[in-house]
């Protein structure tokens, strides 16, 4: 890069070091999911930022909060942030980093360019990855796209199985009034995001403008079979889950190498009751990621995963429930937004990759009301979904001056 870029690396650094500490988990991990008290204090301090940028603030019904720049046509909002909830633990920059860039970059465009012709909203979605609530499937765009239903507010439970309208209540929402967050004017939601892979360093590059988002499902497996002694039974007369779950991953595990890249397939929550170590299990259960971004091929991986979980019960004469927790479609993006991304990335004389994701986004929600486009930025050593997640300033710095110039371009030019 030789251009000066319009946005300060030791501005991006300071806004993510300073919302890390609402739910700081040790020196680099961040542990805040929807609707706790740190997850409170974080969208507080983004309102604060907000307003600071001359952006009018407003929280919508599921606590999604909103900051807008008023436009002088006033018609299709062009929007752009991410999430602000994060993994269990997760990272500083995991969802954070987008709505910094969103604030970062509008706040760019006023002191610059003024008031656009059509509004510009940047976000902080309540809620993206399910790490509270594990059927909330990116609740916050969820609402904002109208694909939450009434049964939902009752539905969605808490690992504990508190349901979700129980804890919006907790902290001042009403989920009666869930329906009055859905958008009908926004023309298009940008979303920077880190890449969470390994792709941009492999290449050297700060910034990949994102091709489309990968369809996943998420399985949740139940495998009954015989609490027994340890050591009495003999092994061939054990009615044992977890023999059988050890079949059933390492062949879910197998079944997406043997379909090779992009399908990816993973085990990460996986519990034996009653958990005695001398106790052959009563139940195992665990969960299944699988994904791909190919429709045939989708379908072909959940085709083999769910005839394998069925054959290895039937034969082991362990009982099955199979539920589908998580199921999103993937999501192209907007060949005109990724033409814009390019020439931006040009005129800033920043290299650029093309990537599909491999994770989800709040986006592929969005892509169901409105054009969108995503733009990633460097993830070192690839990593991500964890507290070792980094990334450099001077990365993130490059990613938010190509998604400046992709919003001035959609809300300031006719
Ligand atoms: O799982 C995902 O891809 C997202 O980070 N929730
Ligand atoms: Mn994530
Ligand atoms: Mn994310």
């Amino acid at each position: 890069m030789t251009r000066a870029l319009p946005i300060d690396p030791a501005e991006v650094a300071w806004h993510v070091e300073r919302l890390a500490h609402f739910g700081a988990h040790g020196a680099t991990g961040v542990w805040r999911t929807v609707y706790s008290p740190e997850w409170t204090a974080a969208q507080q301090q983004l309102a604060e930022w907000f307003q600071a940028a001359g952006l009018s603030v407003r929280q919508d019904a599921v606590g999604n909060l909103w900051g807008r720049l008023e436009g002088s046509a006033g018609c299709g909002v062009i929007a752009t942030g991410s999430h602000v909830d994060s993994q269990r633990p997760g990272g500083q920059y995991d969802g954070a980093l987008g709505i910094i860039a969103g604030l970062l970059a509008v706040k760019h465009l006023r002191q610059t360019y003024g008031s656009p012709r059509r509004p510009l909203e940047v976000v902080s979605l309540c809620e993206e990855e399910s790490s509270r609530f594990p059927t909330a499937a990116y609740w916050g765009s969820r609402a904002i796209t109208g694909q939450v239903r009434p049964a939902d507010l009752t539905e969605v439970r808490d690992f504990d199985g508190v349901p979700i309208a129980d804890v919006m209540r907790g902290v001042g929402l009403d989920p009666d009034r869930v329906a009055e967050a859905v958008r009908h004017d926004l023309d298009a939601f940008i979303e920077l995001h880190i890449e969470q892979g390994p792709f941009l360093e492999d290449a050297n590059l700060p910034v990949a403008i994102v091709s489309g988002i990968t369809g996943m499902r998420h399985y949740l497996v139940t495998l009954t079979g015989r609490a027994d002694h340890a050591g009495a039974v003999p092994m061939d007369r054990r009615l044992d889950p977890m023999a059988g779950a050890a079949e059933i991953i390492s062949g879910v595990i197998g079944n997406a190498f043997r379909l090779g890249r992009p399908a990816v397939t993973t085990v990460g929550q996986i519990r034996a009751e009653p958990g005695g170590r001398a106790i052959v299990p009563d139940r195992v259960i665990f969960t299944v990621d699988a994904r791909h971004p190919v429709p045939e091929q989708r379908a072909e991986l959940y085709r083999q995963h769910e005839s394998l979980i069925r054959e290895v019960a039937a034969r082991r004469g362990l009982r099955l429930t199979l539920e589908i927790m998580l199921d999103i479609d993937p999501a192209p993006s907007d060949p005109a937004i990724m033409a814009l991304h390019e020439a931006s990335a040009r005129g800033l004389e920043i290299p650029c990759l093309v990537l599909p994701s491999g994770a989800g986004h709040d986006s592929q929600r969005m892509a169901t009301i409105c054009r969108t486009g995503m733009l990633f930025v460097q993830s070192r050593d690839g990593r991500s979904h964890t507290p070792d997640e980094y990334t450099a300033p001077e990365h993130a710095a490059a990613g938010i001056a190509v998604l400046a110039a992709t919003l001035h371009g959609l809300a300031y030019d006719e």
